[in-house]
């Protein structure tokens, strides 16, 4: 069954489009141009993760021996807290989404817990918001949480990622290995799959959607991965076109080489905003 979809409507052909499987961004237009990759096999009947748009990672990213594949999150029904509402000073929409422990997550996770999920669509931007609540009044609650972000690229190869020099990462299609990311402008022309440490609030991608620049800012996700499947690892994939990996390009801001643990009674907070320059 396919679950249900929330629009965040700015005007001007600028819109924004929520799955609530996931609470996953499946659409952002502006100026009627989509500035994010959704695959031609994506799968919406709500039995799996949907390939493309910023699937919602918590609270694991990576394999997971207590349940799916980056965490329940994008799997999982969540709920509309907050139906879109302009703000009519601004022009801007904003909505929320919410996601709490329930016989699903305490399943794989015997955690309480509370996830809000705030959108807000400006002329140019999107601002995902996330803020995590540990409502217990005696156990610490330890995640991880990255927006996994596909953007929309007419050329991979003609993209350069900018503000990795020097961090470190974990390449995960060199066994794990470690690096020292050298360039200052990354270009992907294989397979890639990096976690960047501790990298810069800032990305700016070249060569996106009518050549325009994406600026990736974040905040208290202090990692960035960077993702592309190429001819090798697309064969795996079976909701991904084979020669659909030179549309799209993964820069994902997240919290995964240090998992954020929050005391009894705490919340956490962290923002993506992407913005087409
Ligand atoms: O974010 C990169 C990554 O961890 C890759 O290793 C690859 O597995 C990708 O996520 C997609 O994972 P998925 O579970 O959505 O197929």
């Amino acid at each position: 069954m396919a679950s249900s979809v929330v629009m965040l409507d700015r005007g001007n052909n600028t819109t924004c489009t929520v799955n609530l499987h996931g609470a996953t961004v499946v659409s952002w237009r502006v100026n009627n141009q989509e500035q994010l990759f959704v695959s031609k096999q994506a799968v919406f009947d709500g039995k799996k993760a949907i390939r493309g748009g910023i699937p919602f990672v918590f609270p694991h990213f990576g394999s997971w021996p207590c349940g799916p594949q980056h965490g329940f999150a994008r799997v999982l029904p969540w709920t509309l807290e907050r139906p879109p509402e302009r703000n009519p000073a601004t022009g801007d929409v904003e909505a929320a989404f919410i996601l709490t422990d329930n016989e699903h997550t305490q399943h794989y996770w015997n955690h309480a817990f509370r996830v809000t999920y705030r959108l807000i669509l400006r002329e140019k931007e999107l601002h995902c918001h996330v803020q995590v609540v540990n409502p217990s009044r005696d156990r610490e609650l330890c995640f991880q949480l990255l927006l996994h972000t596909y953007l929309k690229v007419p050329d991979v190869t003609r993209c350069q990622i900018t503000g990795l020099r020097g961090c470190t990462y974990t390449d995960k299609t060199r066994d794990e290995a470690v690096f020292q990311e050298a360039s200052e402008g990354v270009q992907v022309t294989e397979w890639t799959d990096r976690v960047y440490r501790n990298t810069p609030s800032e990305h700016i991608v070249t060569n996106v959607v009518s050549g325009r620049k994406m600026r990736v800012l974040k905040y208290n996700l202090a990692d960035t991965v960077l993702w592309n499947p190429w001819s090798q690892d697309v064969q795996r994939l079976s909701d991904l076109c084979a020669e659909e990996y030179r549309s799209m390009l993964c820069v994902e801001p997240g919290q995964v080489t240090s998992p954020v643990m929050l005391l009894p009674g705490t919340a956490y907070e962290g923002s993506m905003m992407l913005q087409v320059m």
